[in-house]
């Protein structure tokens, strides 16, 4: 038996990846730079095992169907192809998120696998090497290897498109990302089927690619300058600039919901009042705010007059992958 077990943090991306150029090896259409969080992590175990005779998911203590385990039995069935192995596994996954507020994210799970892969099979791969394997199981998750602000430079092949973190002084430390959740459901269109229609019939897909690349220049001079307003701005308009690809998508569609939009004006109120907050969004209705630290308790308070305790929940800066030593009582 070969066993591995990793954690991975999620992380939000503030230049967005929206796109791919390449649907089976993921490689994007675009750059994206990003926030690795520390409140939300997946911790998952592998264990490739001569006595399975199928691959087995558990998300959470739960056993998962063929459908949900279809994603982590090809990312499976590429590292077996990779190191000629034929054994089959189980992969026991936990999300540790503050609440069951379907934040669960792909982008820490497959990251948290491909490095349980790596040290089960004892890979000793770089870290470029992982964020490259990790890349292969969900886009997003190549920049889950890093702590910190991370680049996923979009490359043109599997050798060249990976993520890498981004000298920062640790400003992130200063930086806080506020969660306002507004919906637990789960969402109509998955983010890898939303970006692929958007991709084949949005008009305004062009237009997204001709800012994304400014944008992510942008952000990059806002880090190294330690600006915040201008890292704020450019998050904002990123976002909201992937999301109208999908209002000129056939059949049209969006992520939004009305308490989505309403968390959009209470930071354009409370940023016209003098505190410095910008928002973004992902493939679903929940609200993301960055802030400085220093304006966080100030942020919360002037939320809480429209949303409860439970419905914010505040991030800072997270650390990259980090293995974890299995334990005896834990296998198989
Ligand atoms: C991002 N998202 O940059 C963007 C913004 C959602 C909106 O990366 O198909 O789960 O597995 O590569 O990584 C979510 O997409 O998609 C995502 P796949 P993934 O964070």
């Amino acid at each position: 038996m070969y066993v591995g077990k990793a954690r991975a943090y999620t992380n939000i991306a503030l230049i967005k990846y929206w796109g791919k150029k390449d649907e089976h090896l993921i490689i994007p259409m675009n750059s994206s730079l990003s926030l690795t969080l520390d409140a939300f992590y997946t911790e998952t175990s592998v264990y490739f095992d001569e006595t399975l005779t199928e691959d087995i998911f558990f998300l959470d203590g739960k056993k998962q169907d063929p459908k949900q385990t279809a994603k982590i039995s090809n990312f499976l069935d590429l590292v077996r192809q990779q190191q000629n192995l034929s054994l089959f596994a189980k992969v026991d996954s936990r999300n540790f998120v503050p609440t069951a507020a379907g934040l669960a994210s792909s982008a820490s799970g497959l990251a948290a696998l491909a490095s349980a892969c790596s040290t089960a099979l004892d890979l000793q791969l770089t870290e470029t090497e992982l964020s490259r394997l990790a890349r292969r199981g969900s886009g997003s998750a190549c920049r889950s290897i890093f702590g910190g602000f991370a680049e996923w430079q979009k490359g043109d092949s599997d050798q060249n498109s990976f993520a890498q973190p981004i000298p920062s002084d640790k400003w992130e430390e200063e930086l806080a990302m506020l969660f306002v959740l507004v919906d637990d459901g789960v969402k109509d269109i998955s983010s890898r089927d939303g970006m692929k229609r958007t991709v084949e019939t949005s008009s305004f897909y062009s237009g997204w690619l001709e800012n994304v690349e400014p944008d992510l220049v942008t952000a990059k001079q806002a880090i190294k300058e330690k600006d915040f307003n201008k890292l704020g701005q450019v998050t904002e308009a990123n976002g909201l600039r992937m999301h109208g690809t999908t209002l000129a998508a056939v059949p049209p569609f969006t992520y939004w919901s009305p308490e989505s939009l309403k968390v959009m004006q209470l930071v354009r109120a409370v940023r016209k009042q003098g505190l410095p907050c910008y928002f973004t969004m992902d493939a679903g209705p929940n609200v993301k705010i960055l802030v400085e630290k220093k304006n966080l308790a100030a942020l919360k308070n002037f939320l809480a007059d429209h949303f409860s305790e439970q419905q914010l929940i505040s991030a800072f800066a997270g650390p990259g992958i980090e293995r974890i030593p299995v334990e005896r009582s834990e296998e198989l």
